[in-house]
């Protein structure tokens, strides 16, 4: 298997200019007509390449004649002799009902759905299936009138009518030029929810949104949020919607939460339906966030697009920034920017750590679906917001106007895009694009050092890229870095050098210094205030120190981080077996920490929550698992002793009346259950879970009832867990959250448990989200059960994988990574990792994703 690489980009030899396609939908033998007007680019007498996989070539023809002089292989077609100009056309076959990969066109749950990015268009006929490809389309849908009474593609519906024969068609036209991974058709049987939008120039906008049968008030929520989305675009960035109308299906089966597809969104119903009873807090915001980012990709990927799939992160990091910002201003920024900051702290950092590690823009690429990865997606919206930080609002809101200005209706490169923005005002982004070529987490030390004659502090940054698997080489970064300094008494002090602005500092060579004159030598340097940049930071400061800077910082993200820190630095004297050097000082700096908080909801709620197994591993190395779990959770329970009486208080103050999804409430029921987590380390706690359980009005409560459960006690978890299951045993989506909760659980039978959960009539190893919910919630979040001395976790694993790789390389690609992550982990731990991982090289049948990813977790 080859690397394609990002240096050996070429413009393609031929373009197509306008697509005519004729879908005759049957379950196993779909029929595929494609007119292509063709056209050679610049003066050479190649042949023609047409990517192709997995089709039936039925008829080809040039200009109206059979084409002769053509060769098939597995992934193509090669046709000789073609003229510069002509109309090709190709009549393939395929086979939805056959297609468990989920990519290109499939059938499942009787909903004909097509998944053509990044590669599947290739699979529904042959075409240059690549993104600087832009032609215009017109589609027409032949299907049976009984079973799929719709019948969607993208653009705008031209013509439809019925046949003799039982069936019906429909012609629908996109007037915007597209790459053929924006492609999309849907036909089925749905209920419709439908609404209109005027955008701000006036122009009316039919919005549809198609649920499973029954399911029409779920979709209530993703609609208005929908339009909250295409409100914010106009008003933020001056983005108009430019269709008249604006489809979203939702859908069973899919491999991830949604696709963009121009005018018709296909999203995993996931991310779509939700109200009180089936969704959590969490899932709404899921909806909206997921519902707007599709949304943004209209101008952030369709109008502009990528030129090839290294510049995967020109989109997407673009668009998820964006979606981060809306989800910030729909609800609150602090909350927002924590939950950010985990996911890059528990699974970004981890991937930079590991054999997978790559720039945000990659220079190399086996299996392009393996590459819509965090790195890709948040640290490429961690690099934007960078710029947008750099550049401040109005100067980011320029460089965007100027991108579009000059770009809009083509497909174009990351540095394209620097380049506008660098056009926009004075700053030299040179430099800082050392972010898109350079992998791996930058470290950053912290020091002080204090002189008594001059009283100097000086204050001592050191900027470290160690090497990563994919580069031995590194340079220094340009960062900023948000960094407030705080005297003895709580007061802010500034250093005798200026900063780039106001609480800025860059960072941009491997050591930078700021000194403090005649300011005493008690001062405490609050750093990397809102995460100013994907960093680790260590530095000098003491258990007091962070709980002054919780009381003292004005960064809201800073108070919560020195908590986290703290607790950090705690569970590291549990970790080492010396839990006294928790001593009564801290215990009660926390206690009153907390106290002082009571009101401040949003934050107390996230100060409460003990970081993560998984971004603990992130700052140690030669891990003992078993030993770091423990000792995370001996601080947990003393913790929950510490602070009990406290946090009753905190439980009951934050109780909410009837459910409704708005700040307010949101914040209150997650510090509600935050704190619940932990009392039901107590052995007090069982009636106060059954109690909350049973009042229930909502899936938040009731969740966060079975998780407290989960953590205090098998039976009462096992009681509370069949009642849920009674209620829901019909609807799949919701049992997805049971499924996930027992994977989770840890308990010496969880291999048996596992079993079972696979045995369950509603466990189907065709639905993604039914085998994320069990193999990916134990492999990525049951550190007991999957770390298990014996490496039966990791056997589990394995074996399963090799059975889901045949259907599912995708999916199986995904979950193979805590497989993979075993750099933290003591030798012994590796060792018992990579046998499972060579189990899986043994494989002679191994997908292009597995091969890519374990080839190179082995090496
Ligand atoms: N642009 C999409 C990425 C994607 C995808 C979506 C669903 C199934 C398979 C997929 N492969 C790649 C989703 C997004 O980022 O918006
Ligand atoms: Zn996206």
């Amino acid at each position: 298997l080859v690397a394609k690489r990002r240096d050996d980009y070429r413009a393609p030899d031929f373009t197509i200019t306008d697509v005519a396609l004729d879908f005759v939908l049957a379950p196993d033998s779909t029929r595929v007509t494609s007119e292509l007007k063709v056209s050679r680019q610049g003066s050479h007498s190649k042949s023609l390449y047409l990517d192709g996989e997995q089709l039936t070539l039925l008829e080809l023809s040039v200009d109206g004649s059979a084409a002769q002089d053509y060769q098939q292989t597995e992934s193509g077609l090669t046709i000789n002799n073609v003229p510069d100009t002509f109309t090709l056309r190709i009549v393939t076959e395929v086979n939805p009902a056959d297609n468990k990969a989920l990519e290109g066109l499939y059938l499942s749950n009787g909903v004909y759905c097509t998944q053509c990015e990044a590669e599947g268009f290739r699979r529904i006929t042959y075409y240059l299936d690549r993104p600087d490809v832009l032609a215009k389309f017109t589609v027409k849908i032949t299907g049976d009138k009984a079973s799929l009474p719709t019948m969607l593609a993208n653009g705008n519906p031209l013509e439809s009518g019925a046949n003799d024969d039982g069936t019906h068609w429909i012609l629908w036209q996109d007037p915007f030029p597209k790459p053929a991974y924006l492609f999309a058709l849907v036909a089925g049987d749905f209920d419709q929810l439908t609404d209109t939008f005027t955008t701000q120039s006036g122009k009316s906008v039919a919005l549809e949104l198609y649920v499973d049968k029954g399911k029409r008030s779920r979709g209530e929520f993703a609609l208005e949020a929908l339009k909250r989305a295409m409100r914010w675009d106009e008003e933020t960035f001056g983005l108009e919607y430019d269709l008249d109308i604006y489809m979203i299906v939702a859908v069973d089966f899919f491999n991830m939460g949604a696709m963009e597809n121009k005018g018709l969104n296909v999203f995993n119903s996931k991310f779509v339906l939700a109200d009180q009873d089936s969704a959590t807090d969490e899932d709404f915001f899921n909806v909206e966030s997921v519902i707007a980012h599709e949304y943004f990709h209209n101008w952030t990927g369709n109008r502009v697009t990528c030129r090839d799939w290294f510049q995967l992160s020109l989109k997407e990091g673009l668009t998820v920034f964006r979606d981060q910002q809306f989800s910030s201003d729909m609800t609150s920024p602090l909350s927002n920017r924590i939950k950010q900051v985990r996911v890059m702290r528990e699974h970004q950092f981890a991937e930079d750590a590991s054999a997978m590690s790559h720039p945000i823009r990659p220079d190399e690429v086996i299996e392009m679906n393996n590459f819509y990865t965090v790195t890709v997606y948040d640290k490429g919206a961690e690099v934007i917001r960078m710029m947008h930080t750099l550049l401040g609002v109005d100067g980011f809101r320029a460089g965007m106007d100027e991108y579009f200005r000059r770009h809009d209706g083509q497909a174009v490169t990351c540095d394209d895009f620097v380049s506008a923005m660098q056009s926009a005002t004075d700053i030299d982004l040179g430099h800082f694009a050392r972010w898109y070529s350079q992998s791996g987490t930058p470290q950053l030390a912290l020091a002080r050092a204090y002189n008594e004659q001059t009283d100097t502090v000086t204050v001592t940054i050191t900027q470290r890229n160690a090497p990563t698997a994919d580069q031995t080489e590194k340079a220094a970064l340009f960062i900023p870095l948000q960094i407030e300094f705080i005297d003895a008494t709580g007061q802010h002090v500034t250093p005798d050098q200026a900063m780039y602005a106001d609480n800025l500092l860059i960072v941009d060579k491997d050591t930078t210094t700021l000194t403090f004159t005649g300011k005493g030598s008690a001062i405490t340097p609050v750093a990397l205030g809102n995460f100013s940049a994907p960093v680790k930071l260590t530095s000098d400061l003491t258990p007091a120190e962070w709980l002054h800077t919780f009381r003292f910082a004005n960064d809201a993200f800073s108070r919560w981080d020195a908590i986290q820190q703290l607790y950090n630095w705690c569970i590291e004297q549990y970790y080492q077996q010396q839990p006294h050097a928790v001593d009564e000082n801290i215990w009660q700096g926390l206690y009153q920490a907390v106290e002082a908080s009571l009101q401040e909801t949003e934050i107390l709620g996230e100060c409460l929550v003990v970081p993560s197994f998984e971004t603990l591993c992130q700052s140690r190395s030669n891990i003992d698992v078993h030993a770091l779990n423990t000792a995370r959770k001996a601080f947990s329970e003393a913790l929950a002793e510490q602070l009990a009486d406290l946090l009753l208080t905190i439980y009951q103050a934050n109780q909410t009346d009837a459910y409704d999804y708005q700040p307010e409430q949101v914040r209150a029921r997650r510090c509600k259950n935050v704190v619940l987590g932990l009392l039901a380390q107590l052995p007090e706690c069982k009636d106060r879970i059954i109690a909350q359980f049973e009042a229930s009005d909502n899936m938040t409560d009731t969740l966060g009832a079975l998780k407290a459960a989960q953590h205090h006690d098998l039976v009462l978890f096992s009681n509370l867990m069949n009642s849920f299951e009674q209620r829901w045993h019909d609807d799949p989506l919701v049992l997805d959250k049971w499924f996930s909760l027992h994977a989770t659980c840890e308990r010496g039978d969880i291999l048996a448990q596992l079993t079972l959960l696979r045995q369950h009539p509603q466990f189907s190893q065709q639905n993604p989200n039914r085998v994320r919910a069990v193999v990916g919630s134990f492999a990525f979040y049951n550190t007991t059960g999957f770390h298990a001395d014996d490496g039966s976790g990791y056997r589990f694993l394995t074996d399963y994988l090799l059975e889901l790789d045949k259907q599912n390389p995708q999916v199986a690609s995904r979950l193979v990574t805590p497989l993979t992550q075993w750099q933290h982990y003591s030798s012994t731990r590796q060792d018992l990792m990579k046998r499972q991982l060579a189990r899986l090289l043994e494989d002679s049948g191994l997908s292009k994703d597995l091969y890519e990813k374990v080839s190179k977790a082995l090496a």
